[in-house]
């Protein structure tokens, strides 16, 4: 069984969200970890394989490593045929594969500099600002209720994770806030709360090395 390093309302919450939303939760072994936390609490857990002790982290049946979000709900949605995502050569193929890269490769940077208050030219002409993020979401959105079509996918669990995370730098967008509105009411957030709250017992269990 796939290995899930995961610590409870963080990063890795959108792949334990994914995994629930494919019905294949319990296919992967989901072991709870610290993470040093933004509040100061929390600690680098001894038990979390990630080599800087970062979530999520996932360590597959033959023993590779996969760490990114992006790179471990990809790998995930091959390992079980895809439910959430379109296959090679088929129809919003192309859009998934930017939507997976697009969060890494820019959302991500550009929303913890929002959030760190850091501007520099070199980082704005690499990756522009949420501005253009916003604007790139309506465009990809147009009138679909979801990025790839009608149906939720991974990428939008991917990418309006984000705004779950940071709603103060969602963009100021009726077609945004309400898709990020949709994609959270498609999934099941009682469930979610529920296995994140058993998670953060299980760590409060657990002694500190
Ligand atoms: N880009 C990475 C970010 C991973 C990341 O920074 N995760 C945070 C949790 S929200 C973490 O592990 N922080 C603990 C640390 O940096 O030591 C991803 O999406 O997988």
């Amino acid at each position: 069984m796939p290995k899930l390093f995961h610590s409870p309302n963080t990063r890795s919450s959108r792949v334990v969200a994914q995994l629930m939303q494919m019905g294949h939760l319990n296919d992967v072994e989901v072991v709870v970890v610290d993470v040093p936390r933004h509040d100061g609490g929390g600690r680098r857990d001894p038990r979390n394989a990630h080599p800087e002790g970062k979530v999520p982290f996932l360590i597959t049946d033959d023993g590779q490593e996969v760490r990114e979000s992006a790179a471990i709900m990809m790998y995930l949605e091959e390992l079980f045929d895809q439910p959430l995502s379109p296959k090679p050569g088929t129809d919003e193929r192309g859009a998934y594969l930017t939507w997976m890269a697009y969060y890494g490769g820019v959302l991500e940077p550009v929303l913890v500099a929002s959030v760190a208050g850091f501007e520099h030219p070199a980082f704005a002409s690499t990756f522009r600002s949420m501005a253009e993020i916003g604007a790139a979401i309506e465009r990809g959105l147009g009138d679909k209720p979801f990025l790839l079509g009608s149906e939720l996918s991974t990428a939008d669990i991917l990418m309006a994770s984000a705004f779950q995370w940071a709603p103060q730098f969602m963009p100021d967008s009726t077609v945004i806030k309400a898709w990020v509105k949709r994609v959270g009411e498609t999934m099941d957030g009682a469930a979610l709360q529920a296995f994140e709250a058993a998670a953060m017992e299980q760590l409060a269990a657990v002694e500190p090395a």
